[in-house]
């Protein structure tokens, strides 16, 4: 069987073939994948073994993809609410019932209150072009609905990122191998970035130092040379502190900070407020460590700066981007290969925004609602008018949005018309008053610009969708038509979309010189053109901010409320906090980052992934863990201002005293009492971009108490 062969044909049922396709998950590594399709069934899915960053093997959570694909949970019909909100009562209704139900509240809703009533929410079930990107624009634009304010993830240090440096462009992950140090700071890529950890172990055979930076000892840090455990928030201090050691003992390299850098001097007096032992006292870490790593910083070159987006959600997370992002400058590590940030690729290739959204010919965004606050949006905090609907495709709210229970209170509203549009009844499907069936990556094309490398994924459909189900962009089509809209641009399929996106966006981006719907629909994976003069990210030492060089002091901060300087402020739930057991409260930090066998709340329905992951838990230092009466395997209640989770204790000394640890994920409804673990995390906002602040939860722990009380 050869990998020629791409294009299934339904029509004939004793086709045996490999169709190509990518991983549409909010994943840097986007992965090559091959479907193998005999009967119209997919009956083996593999990664490719060609692809250079994919190198033949996929993670341990989408290895058994076909699961999910043919769960018997799928939904395959749309359904109407029977029943009350959040009940689950359903009777199935056809498509053309579902459509005429939509456009006809859409028009009344439009008409009394203005489309701005009208609240489309999605986040990253896939991060495909066609399926996200254009569906998330097209149609909202043209009817003018509210905006969402995409700020769950990463606001914050994309923000940051911009702002310092230009653009969020990161080095090829097999220029690793190229780095003497590598700086992992509050990022876990044996989870979220598995690809590059072959490249890592390569890098540490051939002499590069390993340190990860994180207050729990992650699958990364166990095999890290170095591992460093800070309190939560206070790496904007520690990466002053490194600051600091590094211009007092002369370590910095003026040279490169006076030709590539604006503010350096202004940046050298803010260190000089972040000595080591002040430092210390805040990060809880002994000064001797923050000198050893500034000094080793400064002399074992390259040295990369690896981050993701963890570390930053928080409520300082802004500032904490900006500080990591200046520290490569200090050292003159940007423009380096095997040194300098590296955070996204997201910056290489920016589709055409016009292109994808044709906003200019329509109707101005009349606001954006920030999505962390949905549950207040939903329940008063916007009005004039507000919201009278919801449309919720590629996302999970309920499971993935913080201070749960306010989500579930506003969709539990009786005015409120909510439609969900996804593959399984999540949380947040159970409150819709319609229900949609969507197409797996398998169902539908796709395009894919990666994060964690610098190719072009195209993704065949492999297989008919099952059921009625259709894919998100099918959807947006028979709703334009359904609201009498009949742009062109409304009607195009999957693939004239990627031909006309890809057309516009080549027309001013050299990365894509030859790159055409066609190559990409026969060759699948496409390399973006970096010629040697352009593979270094910064080698031509040219940075596309206001003043052509790294923002160390960055003006453009001031228009967002933070300080043009990076600095440390703790975040607003910490205020007084202290995690000495014997002068605090006896709250714990709760950090609720990536579950190793989930995307999110994604795949967390599969059973043998459900089964590899355990029970929700949560882990807890034995000393923590004895202060509160609590034994390994012990069922806990972990309360915070805003709610309470139950949970099983995991006992180990892999996290920092004070600090305890919940992989996200878990779905409410197999949970104790119908809840995961954010039914504790805030909705407070960050210091920068709107952006999420989930690890910044004080919560209690104690032995769970029968009857449960709310
Ligand atoms: N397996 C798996 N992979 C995923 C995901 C998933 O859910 N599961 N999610 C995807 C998504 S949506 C994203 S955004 C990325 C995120 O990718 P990462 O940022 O790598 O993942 P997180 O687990 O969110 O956070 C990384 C680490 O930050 C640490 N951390 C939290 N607070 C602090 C702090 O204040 N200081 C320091 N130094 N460390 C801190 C946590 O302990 C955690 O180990 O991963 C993607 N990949
Ligand atoms: N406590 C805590 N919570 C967090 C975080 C944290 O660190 N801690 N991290 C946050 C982060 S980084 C992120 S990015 C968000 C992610 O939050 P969400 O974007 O809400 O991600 P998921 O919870 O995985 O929900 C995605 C849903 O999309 C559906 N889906 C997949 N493909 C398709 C498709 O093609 N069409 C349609 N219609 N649906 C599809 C999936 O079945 C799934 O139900 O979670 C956030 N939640
Ligand atoms: S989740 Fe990431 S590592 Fe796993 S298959 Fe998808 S792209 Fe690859
Ligand atoms: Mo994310």
């Amino acid at each position: 069987m050869a990998l020629s062969e791409t294009q299934p044909d339904e029509t004939r049922s004793d086709q045996i073939h490999l169709v190509r396709g990518a991983c549409p998950h909010d994943c840097p590594d986007t992965c090559a994948v091959v479907t193998e399709v005999r009967d119209g069934r997919a009956v083996r899915f593999s990664a490719d073994p060609d692809h250079p960053v994919t190198q033949g093997w996929l993670c341990a959570k989408v290895r058994p993809y076909l699961d999910r694909v043919y769960h018997q949970d799928r939904l395959l019909y749309p359904l109407r609410r029977a029943g009350r909100k959040g009940e689950d009562r359903w009777e199935r209704i056809g498509w053309d019932e579902a459509i005429a139900t939509i456009a006809d509240r859409w028009r009344a809703i439009m008409a009394t209150d203005g489309a701005a009533a009208i609240l489309p929410y999605s986040y990253s079930g896939t991060l495909g072009m066609v399926q996200l990107g254009v569906t998330n624009g097209r149609l909202w634009n043209r009817m003018g609905a509210s905006g969402l304010e995409r700020s769950i993830c990463g606001a914050a240090a994309e923000l940051a990122v911009e702002t310092t440096i230009g653009g969020r462009l990161a080095p090829d992950p097999t220029d690793l191998l190229h780095s003497r140090l590598i700086l992992i700071w509050g990022h876990n890529p044996a989870s979220t970035n598995p690809h590059v950890m072959p490249i890592l172990r390569e890098a540490q055979r051939r002499g590069a130092r390993v340190v990860v930076i994180d207050p729990r000892r992650t699958i990364t840090a166990r095999s890290a040379d170095e591992h460093i455990q800070p309190r939560p928030a206070t790496d904007a201090a520690l990466a002053l502190g490194l600051m600091h050691v590094l211009f007092a003992e002369d370590l910095h390299d003026e040279p490169w900070l006076e030709a590539h850098s604006i503010g350096w001097r202004a940046l050298r007096e803010r260190a000089l407020a972040y000595p080591p032992a002040h430092v210390a006292a805040i990060t809880g870490l002994p000064a001797e460590t923050i000198v050893a790593l500034a000094r080793r910083y400064a002399t074992t070159k390259p040295a990369l700066l690896k981050f993701a987006d963890g570390v930053q959600r928080h409520g300082n997370g802004g500032q904490t981007a900006r500080a990591l992002a200046c520290l490569p400058a200090v050292v003159g590590q940007y423009g380096v290969r095997g040194g300098g940030l590296f955070y996204s690729m997201s910056g290489w290739v920016r589709w055409d925004a016009e292109a994808v959204g044709h906003a200019s010919e329509c109707p101005p965004t009349p606001r954006a609602v920030n999505m962390n606050r949905l549950g207040a949006a939903l329940t008063g905090e916007v009005s004039d008018p507000p919201i009278r609907s919801l449309y919720v495709f590629c996302a999970n709210p309920v499971a993935s949005a913080p201070n749960a229970s306010l989500t579930v209170r506003g969709l539990e509203r009786e005015d409120l018309f909510t439609v969900v549009h996804d593959l399984f009844m999540t949380d947040t499907a159970r409150y819709a008053d319609l229900v949609l069936p969507a197409t797996s990556q398998l169902e539908q094309v796709d395009l894919h610009k990666p994060y964690g490398h610098r190719h072009l994924q195209y993704n065949h459909a492999a297989i008919a969708p099952l059921g009625e189900a259709k894919s998100n962009w099918d959807v947006m089509r028979l709703l334009a038509r359904a609201l009498g809209y009949d742009e062109p641009w409304l009607r195009q399929d999957a693939e004239a979309v990627i031909a006309e996106v890809v057309d516009a966006t080549r027309a001013h981006n050299p990365l894509l010189e030859g790159i055409t719907l066609e190559r990409l629909r026969a060759e699948g994976t496409v390399a973006l053109r970096f010629t040697p003069e352009t593979e270094v990210p910064f080698a031509d030492g040219h940075f596309a901010t206001p003043s052509g060089k790294v923002e160390l002091r960055c003006d453009a901060m001031t228009a967002h409320g933070v300080d043009p300087l990076p600095d440390y402020q703790p975040p607003a739930e910490f205020a007084g906090h202290t995690d000495d057991p014997a002068a605090g409260d006896g709250r714990l930090v709760l950090l609720t980052g990536a579950a190793h066998h989930y995307v999110s709340s994604s795949l967390a329905n599969v059973p043998v992934l459900l089964a590899k992951e355990g029970e929700p838990h949560v882990e807890i230092h034995p000393a923590d863990a004895a202060a509160r009466g609590i034994a390994d395997g012990a069922e806990v209640d972990v309360r915070s201002a805003r709610g309470w989770v139950r949970l099983r204790a995991r006992l180990t000394t892999g996290v920092r005293r004070g600090v305890v640890v919940s992989p996200k994920g878990p779905w409410p409804q197999y949970g104790a009492g119908g809840r995961n673990v954010n039914w504790t995390t805030s909705d407070a906002l960050a210091d920068l971009a709107g952006q999420s602040t989930f690890h910044s939860n004080l919560v209690e722990i104690a032995p769970a108490r029968e009857p449960q009380d709310a």
